[in-house]
C-alpha cells in the first residue's frame, strides 16, 4: 500500500492510461478524483471505472470538465476537498493528439490542443499546488509528458511541443514547489495502444514500425504506466523531484 489513504486528482481518467493509473492508485489504497471531459460518451466509462475502484475498497468521485478551461483545476481540487479532506496527489493526465501534417495544419486543431495539453494542464497544476502549499504537508504532482518531448513527429507539430511544455513545466515548478516539499515530475510514456492512437496504429506498417523500433518487442499497454505513476507519486520517491521517467520499452534509447 504505497498510497494508503492519500487523495489523488488524475484528469483525463476515463480510458487509456488516465483509467489505468487511477485504477493503480486504488489498488495501492488512494481515494481517487477521476476528471474527464463531460462527454456523454465517455460517462459509461467513468460509472464503470468508479465502480472498480470501489470494488477494491476505496474511495472515487467524478468531475466531468474540460482540461482546457482554466477553472477546471480548481474545480478538481473543490472535490477533491470536499470528498476526501485535502490533495496528496495531481496527475495531469489529459491529452489529445489529432495526428495531421504541419504545412496544412489548421488553426483550430494547433489551437485546440495547445490550450487541451499544456495551457489547461499549467492552470490545474497551479490550482493543485496552492491547495497543497495551504495544506503544508508537502505532495506530488506528476505530468504526462510523452517520448515526443524529447523527438519529433512529422504529423504531431502541434503536439510534441505541449510534451515538451510539460516536461519544462514540471522541471521548473520542482524548483519553484520545492520549500513546500511539493515534489513535480514527468512520466515519458513511449507508444501505449490507447484510444489516441487507434487509428494511427490501425495502419500495419506504421504499428509494425513502432514495435520494430523497440527493445521489449512490444507496444505499451495503459497498465504499463500505472507503477511508474505511482512511485514517482508514493513516498518511495521522496528524494526525486524536477525528474523524468521514460517508460517506452526501450524506444528511446534505441539507435542500433
Ligand atoms: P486516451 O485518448 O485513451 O485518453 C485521453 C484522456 O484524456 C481521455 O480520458 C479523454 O477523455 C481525456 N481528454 C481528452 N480531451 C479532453 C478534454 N478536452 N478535457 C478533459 N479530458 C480530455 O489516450 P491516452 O493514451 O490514455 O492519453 C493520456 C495521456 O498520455 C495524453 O496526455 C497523451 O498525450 C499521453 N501519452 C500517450 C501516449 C500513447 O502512446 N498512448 C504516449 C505518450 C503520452
Ligand atoms: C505519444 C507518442 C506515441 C503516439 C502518441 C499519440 O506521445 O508520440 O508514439 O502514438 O503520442
Amino acid at each position: 500500500m504505497l498510497l494508503e489513504n492519500k487523495s489523488v486528482i488524475i484528469t483525463g481518467a476515463s480510458r487509456g492510461i488516465g483509467a489505468a493509473a487511477a485504477l493503480e492508485c486504488a489498488r495501492q489504497g488512494a481515494n481517487v478524483v477521476i476528471g474527464y471531459s463531460g462527454s456523454e460518451s465517455s460517462r459509461p466509462l467513468v460509472k464503470d471505472l468508479i465502480a472498480e475502484i470501489e470494488s477494491l475498497g476505496r474511495k472515487a468521485v467524478e468531475v466531468g470538465a474540460p482540461a482546457g478551461d482554466p477553472d477546471t483545476g480548481d474545480k478538481l481540487v473543490k472535490a477533491a476537498v470536499d470528498a476526501f479532506g485535502g490533495v496528496d496527489v495531481f496527475v495531469n493526465n489529459a491529452g489529445i493528439c489529432p495526428f495531421h501534417s504541419f504545412l496544412d495544419m489548421p488553426r483550430e486543431t494547433y489551437l485546440e490542443t495547445v490550450n487541451t495539453n499544456l495551457n489547461g494542464a499549467y492552470f490545474a497544476v497551479q490550482a493543485a499546488a496552492n491547495r497543497m502549499k495551504d495544506q503544508g504537508r508537502g505532495g506530488a504532482i506528476i505530468a504526462v509528458s510523452s517520448i515526443s518531448a524529447l523527438v519529433g513527429g512529422g504529423m504531431q507539430t502541434h503536439y510534441t511541443p505541449t510534451k515538451a511544455g510539460l516536461l519544462s513545466l514540471m522541471q521548473s515548478c520542482a524548483i519553484a514547489l520545492g520549500p513546500y516539499g511539493i515534489r513535480c515530475n514527468a512520466v515519458l510514456p513511449g507508444t501505449i495502444e490507447t484510444d489516441i492512437n487507434k487509428e494511427d496504429l490501425a495502419d500495419q506498417e506504421k504499428r509494425d514500425y513502432m514495435i520494430g523500433r523497440t527493445p521489449l518487442g512490444r507496444l505499451g499497454r495503459p497498465e504499463d504506466m500505472g507503477g511508474p505513476i505511482v512511485f514517482l507519486a508514493s513516498d518511495m520517491a521522496q528524494y526525486v523531484t524536477g525528474a523524468s521517467l521514460l517508460v517506452d520499452g526501450g524506444m528511446f534509447v534505441n539507435l542500433q
